[in-house]
C-alpha cells in the first residue's frame, strides 16, 4: 500500500538483487518497529519538500539569446544565493573550469527565464546547450562529471549515508532558520531556538555515528553531505549574530562544530561566500518591527 516503500521494491527488482521480504502491517504494527539497528534511520522528514512547481506544462516558452560562454560551462550565479553558494562551491571543489555570469536578482535581464524557466538563479549551462537547474541535482552533477573531486562517494553504502544527510537536513536547517527570525515575540523566539537546537543535536549525533574522528561527516573527505548543508549553516549563524544568540555556546555539540569549522576554513568555501554586511541586512528585514 504504501507508495514509498514501493520505490524500493520497485528499485529492488530491476536491480535483480536478492533479498528477504518481512511485510509490516501498518494499522497493526509489530511492536519492535522501532527497533531497527541502523545508525542512520530517517530523522525527520524535512518539512520544505514541496512538490516542485513545473510552469511548462502546455506552455511554448519563446527563448531568448543570451549569454554564455562556447567553450566553457556557464555557471549563471549570485553570490548572495545559499543555493547558487551549492554550485559555486562543488565547481571549485571540482577544479571544473567554468564561466561565471553574474545575476542581479533586484533587477534581472530580460533573458533569465531562457536560462532558468522560474528565473532563478543556479542555473548552469553545458557547452552542448543543455541547462540544468536545481542545485541539489547540478551538484551531483558536478560530483559525477568530476569523480577525482570525491564529492560523491564511490561506496554505495557512503552515497546513501550522504543522500540521507541531505534529505534530513538540506532544507530543515534554513526553514526552521528563518522560523526563528521571523518569531514575532520572545515565547516564540525562544519555542524556535528550541527546534533549531534540537536539528543541530541531531547533526552532532548523525556526524558522530557516521565518523567519530570527523572532521566531515565520512571523516577526512569533504562530500555532497557538507556542500548541501554547510551554506545554510553559514546564513543559519548570520540569523543568530542579528538575533545576539551565541553560535559557539551550546553544550554538546563539538563534533557539529567541528564539522562546520573544517568545512568553512577551506579556501573554497572562503572563495564563494557574500559581503558579511550584505547577507546580514537582508536577513535583518526579515526581523519582526
Ligand atoms: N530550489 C532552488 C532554489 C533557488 C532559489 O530560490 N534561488 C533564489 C535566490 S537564493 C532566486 O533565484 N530567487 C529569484 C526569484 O525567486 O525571483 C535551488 O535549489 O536551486
Amino acid at each position: 500500500m504504501c507508495p514509498f516503500a514501493q520505490r524500493v521494491a520497485w528499485s529492488l527488482l530491476e536491480a535483480d538483487a536478492e533479498h528477504h521480504v518481512e511485510l509490516i502491517d501498518l494499522k497493526n504494527k509489530p511492536t519492535w518497529i522501532k527497533s531497527n539497528s541502523f545508525i542512520f534511520c530517517h530523522i525527520h522528514s524535512s518539512p520544505t519538500h514541496k512538490k516542485h512547481k513545473r510552469s511548462l506544462n502546455n506552455i511554448t516558452v519563446k527563448k531568448m539569446s543570451y549569454p554564455y560562454s562556447k567553450s566553457l560551462m556557464t555557471f549563471y550565479n549570485t553570490k548572495m544565493c545559499p543555493f547558487a553558494q551549492r554550485v559555486a562551491w562543488s565547481l571549485l571543489e571540482a577544479d571544473a573550469e567554468h564561466h561565471v555570469e553574474l545575476i542581479d536578482l533586484k533587477n534581472k535581464p530580460t533573458w533569465i527565464k531562457s536560462v532558468h524557466p522560474e528565473g532563478k538563479v543556479p542555473a548552469l549551462r553545458l557547452t552542448d546547450g543543455n541547462i540544468l537547474i536545481e542545485s541539489i541535482p547540478i551538484a551531483r552533477y558536478i560530483a559525477d562529471k568530476y569523480p577525482e573531486s570525491k564529492l560523491s562517494p564511490a561506496d554505495a553504502f557512503d552515497k546513501y549515508k550522504v543522500n540521507l544527510f541531505i534529505d534530513n537536513f538540506g532544507s530543515r536547517i534554513i526553514t526552521l532558520a528563518f522560523q526563528l527570525l521571523k518569531s514575532p515575540n520572545q515565547e516564540e523566539k525562544s519555542a524556535n531556538l528550541d527546534k533549531v537546537v534540537e536539528m543541530l543535536r541531531d547533526i552532532n549525533k548523525t556526524l558522530l555515528e557516521s565518523s567519530e574522528a570527523g572532521p566531515y561527516l565520512l571523516g577526512e573527505t569533504l562530500t555532497l553531505a557538507e556542500i548541501n548543508t554547510i551554506t545554510f549553516i553559514d546564513r543559519l549563524k548570520v540569523i543568530f549574530n542579528l538575533l545576539e544568540i551565541d553560535f559557539d555556546s551550546f553544550k554538546d555539540l563539538d563534533r557539529f562544530y567541528q564539522w562546520v569549522d573544517a568545512s568553512m576554513s577551506r579556501p573554497t568555501f572562503k572563495k564563494t561566500i557574500a559581503p558579511y554586511e550584505e547577507v546580514s541586512s537582508f536577513h535583518a528585514q526579515f526581523i519582526p518591527k
